[in-house]
């Protein structure tokens, strides 16, 4: 994986298109920001706490459903949890070593001006087949995350979802991807520095056997997002860019063939499943993905 991202890296600067820009903010009222960045680095953000801050958030805003269950047909279900706006530090700091790459950083604050929900488990075979009608994943199992997706596959899967179900489905930001991982915390990982309990949250290269599972084995990180670290890569909408001059507001990387996918897969060594952890490929590359559905109106 490394590799790949040295060559989009590399063929970035050379293009001179390490730059990102930025979509226009929301005119989300400042009052309804939350902040859970202010956490102390020493505290990752608590399961119940995370509970409160978004019911409190929920009815703030008038919005009933916090975690909303749509039927796919087939008794197939994809069950979504609301992530609410807020701010926090984006990237790692120089001495999270060892394992780090210098396009984690410079950290810089971002602001999620708006609410989303966010699918609580990766999408399942069984969710993309039927949506799509096929199935291309190695690992074969309905609860199994689908993988061998490409991006652009996944823009028509959005497509056809939010047909069905007149919502508007898409991938993550890179930005909302790793403001959802983090949870609140500053740490290396959701749930603090160590990887010694990272197997209690993710399957990566020490406990997968080089397979994927069922999705929703481990526990969750403290928004309630299972998997958000391992088992499979996440593609998130952006495309790989340097985080120099990024704008803080609904950050998006600037036009490029490689986009981002984060969160390390089952055959990842630990490092690479740290929240600021991120690589770039192909877009016809194949992994895994969660999807977010927009609020509207909140
Ligand atoms: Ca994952």
């Amino acid at each position: 994986m490394a590799t790949i991202l040295r060559i989009v890296t590399g063929v970035l600067a050379a293009a001179g298109m390490l730059a990102v820009v930025g979509q226009v903010p929301a005119d989300e009222p400042a009052s309804t920001i939350i902040r859970p960045a202010s956490q102390p680095a020493s505290k990752p953000f608590d399961f119940q706490e995370a509970r409160n801050v978004v019911a409190n958030y929920a009815k703030k805003a008038g919005i009933k459903d916090i975690q909303p269950v749509l039927n796919l047909g087939n008794n197939v279900a994809l069950k979504l949890t609301l992530i609410p706006p807020g701010e926090f530090v984006m990237g790692s700091p120089k001495e999270e070593q060892p394992g780090r790459y210098d396009w984690e950083g410079p950290q810089h604050e971002v602001v999620i001006g708006k609410p989303f929900y966010m699918g609580v488990y990766e999408v399942t075979q069984e969710q993309y087949q039927a949506i799509m009608g096929r199935n291309p994943s190695n690992f074969r199992n309905p609860k199994y995350p689908v993988e061998q997706v490409g991006w652009e596959d996944i823009e028509e899967f959005c497509k056809k979802l939010s047909q069905k179900t007149e919502k508007t489905f898409r991938l993550p930001t890179e930005a909302e991807w790793e403001y959802a991982c983090r949870a609140g915390s500053k740490t290396r990982y959701f749930f603090g520095d160590s990887a010694e309990t990272l197997g209690d949250y993710a399957w990566h290269c020490k406990n997968s056997k080089i397979t994927t599972y069922v999705v929703g084995q481990k526990n969750p990180n403290p928004w309630g997002l299972y998997d958000i670290l391992g088992n499979v890569w996440e593609w998130c909408s952006d495309y790989f860019a340097s985080y120099e001059d990024a704008k803080q507001t609904y950050p998006i990387g600037k036009a490029d063939k490689f986009r981002v996918m984060r969160g390390g897969c089952r055959a990842s060594l630990v490092t690479y499943l740290r929240s600021a952890f991120r690589e770039g490929a192909a877009k016809d590359y194949s992994v895994g993905f969660r999807i977010v559905m927009e609020i509207k109106k909140p």
